[in-house]
């Protein structure tokens, strides 16, 4: 685990927060909040004490993408090629691969690879002052962190595309409204709504849940004769945990699930 203050990373409740902490940069991304960050994640992969994480902001920003203080073409034309490969890409390979749940709180504004960061995660929740900002338009970039690919999806391509070509920012009802986000909440209810969802799902049948969301994502490629044998697969590997015997044998007993994650 990387001891950097830029993330913040807390363990509670089966639920690993971890908090983007450069508030005065509206915690863009610079390479050590990078590998913090992916830190974090592999944490979330390799222990089963995480059985749900909390990605969130620190200030009144979630995230404004990549720090362009680290990009000014005065000192040279960097390879951002390279920095996608080394850096966003593995990030959001770790977020959609880890069979646990990962809520997104979203803050404040998220712009860039930040807005695009808080797409990939399961269940997105937005403050409601917050706003959504495909900003690369503005710097002449293409989005990138799987914008090309999540925004078509969720959104269809006529907004996917005035969003990335116009940069507007996009508020949080809307983004909520448009099957961007799960839910925008009020901003003095946000950490509290996301946290309590957070245990609520670590409480869960981790083994199911992860399950769930690898069939769900492999939706995106499949087609209906092989998405139904993947359910078929993923059924008979769910109906074998410890979670789904607990679960029925619970409600046979008309009593209340312990789910173990197992
Ligand atoms: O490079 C690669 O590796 C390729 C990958 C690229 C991924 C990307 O994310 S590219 C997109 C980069 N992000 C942006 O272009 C967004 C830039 N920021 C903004 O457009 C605005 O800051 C926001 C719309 C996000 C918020 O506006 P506002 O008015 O609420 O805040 P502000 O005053 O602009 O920003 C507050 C402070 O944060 C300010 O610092 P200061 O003046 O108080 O010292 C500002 O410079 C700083 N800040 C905001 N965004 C960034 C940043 N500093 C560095 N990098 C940033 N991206």
């Amino acid at each position: 685990m990387s001891d950097s203050d830029t993330i913040l990373s807390a363990l509670a409740d089966g639920v690993l927060s971890l908090t983007l902490n450069r508030p005065d940069k509206l915690n863009s991304f610079n390479e050590e909040m990078h590998l913090a960050l992916r830190a974090g994640f592999e944490r979330a992969h390799k222990d089963a004490q995480v059985r749900a994480v909390l990605l969130t902001g620190a200030g009144r920003g979630f995230s404004a993408g990549q720090d362009l203080g680290d990009r000014d073409p005065r000192k040279g034309t960097p390879d951002l090629g390279h920095t996608i490969e080394t850096f966003y890409n593995p990030l959001l390979r770790l977020i959609r691969s880890l069979e646990k749940p990962v809520v997104c709180a979203v803050n404040g504004v998220a712009a860039g690879a930040g807005a695009n960061i808080a797409f990939a995660c399961d269940i997105t929740l937005a403050a409601r002052s917050a706003r959504f900002i495909q900003a690369f338009a503005k710097i002449g970039l293409v989005p990138d962190s799987g914008g090309t690919w999540s925004l078509p999806r969720l959104i269809g391509e006529a907004r996917a595309k005035a969003l990335a070509l116009t940069a507007e920012p996009l508020d949080a009802e809307t983004a909520a409204s448009w099957g961007l986000i799960w839910r925008a909440v009020d901003d003095d209810k946000l950490m509290d709504e996301a946290k309590a969802l957070a245990i609520r799902l670590a409480a869960g049948p981790t083994k199911g849940l992860g399950l769930t969301k690898r069939a769900i994502q492999a939706a995106a490629t499949n087609s209906f004769d092989e998405q139904l044998d993947l359910e078929r697969d993923l059924q008979r590997e769910a109906g074998r945990s410890a979670d789904y015997a607990e679960g029925v044998t619970a409600f046979l007993d008309k009593r209340k699930p312990e789910f173990k994650g197992k």
